[in-house]
Parts: structure tokens; C-alpha cells; sequence
């Protein structure tokens, strides 16, 4: 799913770099930079904005930037901008991406040195060239070349949930076309890493060549880089690579075991069966002592058998200690989509959500789920339309009275608090003993040093009124790393309070991440796996904090939100 408002901003600050260097009006070019950073923080709520006719509400966007706005929305480009793209060289253009190079360095650049592109950049870089430029030190070169390596590393993978929309696109067409017995993605999408460098899909079909004709002249199809008999190897239209074999039906299984991986786990499995004076491969389990016969390939169940191994789920196979697990057969029961009874992280549109508190408890009946909590944000982010103390009253009878209408089901009356700069909760105690549930977090002074940040949550986890500390990290996709924090001293903290951590399930954010999941289980600490939705679609994301947690390998009984209604109360109310 795209994010409308980073794209808005993206457009906006790009704008404002262009005319920078186009030696542009000054005043104009701050408009562009503060209505880029009014809207990207808005999210998913950008969208309910536009409905509502409410886009004059963001700071700094006036009609001429919301007309901007609502033709991004409608046809996801603008023609002011494509237009003022034109006046520079492309590649000047994508030097502005590097992370530290800013429009005035990229100016001096390109009317002294006339460089015009990264690969331009990069040589000059590495000659020493640049030390020739006035303001630019040995450090300047050192942090250019580190925003390179940078830039080129995000290219080279996609996340999650953009490989999984992508692949079911390659894997509908495939089976509305073919006659096939089987067929799956493999590879890290499988194991649901969170990033994924190409996508590995294969397939068992009597008739190869036509699978691989089919597959290399599907839709979306823009160059095809290698085609054989069984496999071959596409670039689609955004240029993400996917991989296609067709295995026999007898290898499936060892097929299947190979390309998921992970590498370090095929090889553990191999080492295994030399113990055993078995031989594996993409092809089948082979007896060493008897001839090389074939003992196993059709399922990854036989040759798990075989190896004397418990089944390993696809998401734990990343030699963390699995395989000794699974020869004791002691691994943990991981959790299921299924086991999620509610989400206690969702906005409706009191806040920043698109959808009202009714439409959003509908959706939510719908999943089959006990509960959910409507956490709209607190009086001081305003940018998020923050609920002041009068308009938590209305929210409170609207909920009350919804409860009403759908017991059992149960609409927990909540909170996203805000954790400002000093850890201080954004409503006093007296407010947010009010509350079913309270989820705190940072929005925020990320710069601030890891002392700072680690305290900030420390002191949240000590507030008794605080259940849940959201998005611990705060990372976001492509916009920020995670921030540092001493997660073990929040974990101490959170297990003498009673405090869960959640995983966030939207796909840019994910975090807790999968390492911080069993630091959390080490711990004692539950998380809480929640969507963070603003729309009634972001309730589908759950299945992403689900595989983030299941590669951490955390079991429903580690888990707040698997909770039934009434076990859930008593837990709040401890
Ligand atoms: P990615 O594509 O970087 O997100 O990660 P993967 O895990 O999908 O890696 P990929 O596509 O290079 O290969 C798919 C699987 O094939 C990988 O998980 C394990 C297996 N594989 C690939 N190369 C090797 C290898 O050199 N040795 C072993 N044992 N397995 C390999
Ligand atoms: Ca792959």
C-alpha cells in the first residue's frame, strides 16, 4: 500500500530542492519545506483529510498546495513538478537523494566540478577531486561516500509487505493460466524477513516450457534476464527481480526446503545429514551408505522426518538455535493470526483516523475479534488532531453507548498518549485513570541521545495508568532507523510494571522487530501486536506483526492481545 503523504512530502521537498538550485525565491522554496514536513507525519489520515475537504487544516498548505495535493492524490503525479524536473539533468536530481547532501552542496558540484550524476560523484570522491571545492573537507567526502553506500544498500531490497503484493500478483496470474499441481514463494518472503532482495517462486508443472513462456510474457513483465528450460528470471515493472523454477513433483519438498532457506539453516541441515550419511539437495535427501538412493524430497514434512527433526516453521529457519531445538522436538508453540482476540491500537476519526469509531468497530467484528481499543492521539499533537479533555467526554458516551448496541463485543475507551521530551504523559494521571486502556509513545525529539530516549520510556513503563508502550523504536521505512535505546534496562522496567511492548503491524514501522521480540520473551515482557490503523484496510496488516513475532519466536501465551475479554480486564487492571 503506498503512503500517500510521505509521497506528498517526497514531491513537496523535492520541489523546494529544485529551486534551490535554480537559484529560486527564497520564501517560496521554506513554503514547499514547511508544508512537506505539516504532512508527513499526517500518514493515512492525509487521505481522510482530502475527503473531508479539510486540507486548509495543515499548517503551512494553503489552496494552492492542496489543489497540489488533491492531483497527487487523483493521479499520483504533478505536473508542476514533472515540468520542473525538466530544467535539471537527472542524475544532478538523484544526487539530491544521498542522505548529508544537501541542494547547495549538489549546486557547487555541478557548476564547478560538472558533476552530473552518482557514478560521476562517487569517482570524483574517491580521487580526491572534491578537496578542491571550497567547504568541502576530508569529513564531507567520507559522509558523501557513506550516503552512497546508503542509497545503493536501500535499493537493493524491498519491504515485506511490497514483495508479498507483488508476488501474489506474479502467483494469481500464473494460476489462472496454467494448469499447475503446486505453487509457492519461497525464499525470504516465506520466512517473512522483513526485507526482501528478490522473490523466489516455484512450481510443479508437466509442462515446463509453457509455465516459463507464460510467466516471462505475464503482465508487468519488463525485461527478462535469463530464460531455460525450468527456471527463469524477470524484472518487473518497479524493477524487483523474481526467480521462477519448475521442480518435479518428487523434489517439491527438497526444492522447497533449499529455496526457502535461510542459507545458514540449509547449511546446518546439510551437516545434519552428513551425521547421518544422508546427502541433501534441492533434489531429495540421498543415502550415502546405500548408492545415493532417494530417500526423501517430495514434502519438507518427510525430510524433516528423515533428519529426525521437528517440523521448523518457515519464519524460525535462521540458525538461532532451531535445529537443536527441533532434534529435541522442544520448539515453541509459535502464535497464529487466529489467536488474536482484538487489537488495542486503532484510530478513528476523533483523531487522525479516516473512519469513525462505528465503522471501525464494524471492521473489527468482521476479523471475529472480542475487543478493540480506540486510541485516538492526546490533547498536544496537534498535527494528529490530538482529543483535548472536553472532546474525550463525547467520545466517551459515543463508546459507551456503542458498547451497549454490541456486547459482547467490547470497545475498550483509550488513548495513544504522547511521551513528551522529559517522558511526561501528554493528559494528567487524572485523565488517564478514565481510560480502559492506555497505549504511550514517542512522536517526537528522536534526535534526543539514547540516556534521554531509554528514560522517556522508563518513566512512561513507571506511569501505573500506562499498558502499552507503542512503536518502541520508531523506525520508519526508508525515512528513519530505529532510535537507540537500552532496550534490556525498558525491558526491566516493563516486567516490574506490568507494561506490554507492541509490535506495530503497519508495514513501514514493524517494530519491535524480531530480535527485540525474544529480547521481550527473555524478559518476561508480553507485546501486544497491533495494527496502529487509521483506515479501515490497515486492520489487515495484523498478519505482518504476527510474522514478526512468530521469527521471534513468541507463542500466544507471550502475547497481550491473544488474551480472551475477561482475561485481558483482569490483566489491565493489575
Ligand atoms: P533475499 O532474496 O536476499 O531477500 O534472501 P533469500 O533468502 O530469498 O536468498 P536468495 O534469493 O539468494 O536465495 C533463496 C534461498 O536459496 C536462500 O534462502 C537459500 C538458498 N540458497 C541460495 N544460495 C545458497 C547457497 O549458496 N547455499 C545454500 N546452502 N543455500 C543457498
Ligand atoms: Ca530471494
Amino acid at each position: 500500500m503506498e503512503n500517500l503523504a510521505l509521497k506528498v512530502s517526497e514531491i513537496f521537498n523535492n520541489i523546494a530542492q529544485i529551486l534551490e538550485l535554480n537559484n529560486d525565491n527564497p520564501f517560496r522554496i521554506r513554503a514547499y519545506l514547511k508544508a512537506a514536513s505539516a504532512v508527513e507525519p499526517l500518514g493515512p489520515s492525509l487521505e481522510g483529510l482530502i475527503k473531508e475537504d479539510r486540507l486548509e487544516t495543515i499548517p503551512g498548505v494553503g489552496k494552492d498546495l492542496s489543489e497540489k495535493i488533491k492531483e497527487i492524490a487523483n493521479s499520483g503525479k504533478l505536473k508542476f513538478y514533472e515540468d520542473l524536473r525538466k530544467t535539471i539533468p537527472e542524475g544532478v536530481l538523484e544526487l539530491l537523494k544521498i542522505p548529508s547532501l544537501g541542494p547547495k552542496t549538489v549546486k557547487l558540484l555541478y557548476s564547478k566540478l560538472n558533476i552530473k550524476n552518482i557514478q560521476e560523484l562517487e569517482q570524483a570522491a574517491r580521487s580526491g577531486k572534491l578537496l578542491t571545492l571550497e567547504g568541502i573537507k576530508e569529513k564531507t567526502v567520507s559522509n558523501i561516500l557513506a550516503g552512497i553506500e546508503i542509497l545503493k544498500k536501500g535499493r537493493e531490497r524491498i519491504s515485506l509487505a511490497k514483495a508479498l503484493s507483488v508476488a501474489q500478483v506474479f502467483l494469481d496470474e500464473l494460476t489462472k493460466k496454467l494448469k499447475i499441481q503446486k505453487i509457492i514463494a519461497a525464499g525470504s518472503l516465506r520466512r517473512m524477513q522483513e526485507t526482501v532482495r528478490d522473490i523466489d517462486i516455484l512450481l510443479i508443472s508437466k509442462k515446463p516450457r509453457q509455465a516459463i513462456d507464460t510467466f516471462t510474457k505475464a503482465k508487468g513483465v519488463k525485461r527478462i534476464l535469463a530464460s531455460g528450460d525450468t527456471k527463469a528470471s524477470i524484472l518487473n515493472d518497479e524493477d524487483i527481480q523474481i526467480d521462477l523454477r519448475v521442480v518435479p513433483l518428487k523434489s517439491f519438498g527438497a526444492a522447497l526446503l533449499y529455496f526457502t532457506g535461510s542459507k545458514n539453516f540449509n547449511i546446518k541441515l546439510r551437516q545434519l545429514a552428513g551425521k547421518l550419511q544422508l546427502t541433501i539437495n534441492e533434489y531429495g535427501v540421498f543415502s550415502l551408505k546405500d548408492k545415493n538412493k532417494f530417500v526423501a524430497g517430495r514434502s519438507e514434512a518427510e525430510i524433516f522426518k528423515v533428519l529426525g527433526l521437528e517440523y521448523v516453521e518457515p519464519e524460525l529457519r535462521q540458525d538461532w538455535g532451531e535445529v537443536e531445538l527441533a532434534q529435541k522436538h522442544d520448539l515453541p508453540q509459535l502464535i497464529h493470526l487466529s489467536d488474536i482476540k482484538g487489537d488495542l491500537h486503532v484510530h478513528s476519526n476523533y483523531s487522525d483516523g479516516a473512519y469513525s469509531i462505528l465503522e471501525m468497530v464494524q471492521a473489527c467484528r468482521l476479523k471475529g475479534y472480542e475487543y478493540v481499543a480506540i486510541t485516538d492521539h492526546s490533547q498536544s499533537l496537534k498535527i494528529a488532531r490530538g482529543l483535548s479533555k472536553k472532546e474525550l467526554i463525547n467520545k466517551k458516551l459515543e463508546i459507551d453507548k456503542l458498547n451497549k448496541k454490541f456486547s459482547p463485543f467490547r470497545i475498550l475507551y483509550a488513548t495513544e498518549v504522547d511521551i513528551d521530551s522529559d517522558g511526561n504523559m501528554d493528559y494528567p494521571d487524572s485523565v488517564l485513570a478514565e481510560f480502559d486502556v492506555v497505549v504511550a509513545a514517542i512522536h517526537t525529539g528522536f534526535k534526543q541521545t539514547k540516556q534521554q530516549l531509554t528514560r522517556r520510556l522508563i518513566k512512561a513503563c513507571q506511569n501505573k495508568y500506562i499498558n502499552i508502550i507503542a512503536h518502541p523504536t520508531g523506525r520508519l521505512w526508508q525515512v528513519r532507523d530505529a532510535y537507540e535505546i537500552d532496550l534490556d534496562e525498558i525491558l526491566k522496567v516493563a516486567k516490574q510494571t506490568n507494561t506490554a511492548l507492541e509490535i506495530n503491524s503497519f508495514p513501514d514501522r514493524l517494530d519491535l522487530n524480531d530480535i527485540n521480540c525474544r529480547q521481550a520473551k527473555l524478559a518476561g515482557v508480553k507485546v501486544c501486536i497491533n495494527t496502529d490503523s487509521h483506515d479501515i484496510r490497515h486492520l489487515d496488516f495484523m498478519h505482518l506483526g504476527v510474522a514478526t513475532a512468530r521469527r521471534g519466536w513468541l507463542s500466544k501465551t507471550d502475547c497481550l492481545n491473544a488474551l480472551s475479554l475477561d482475561k485481558l480486564l483482569k490483566e489491565l487492571s493489575k
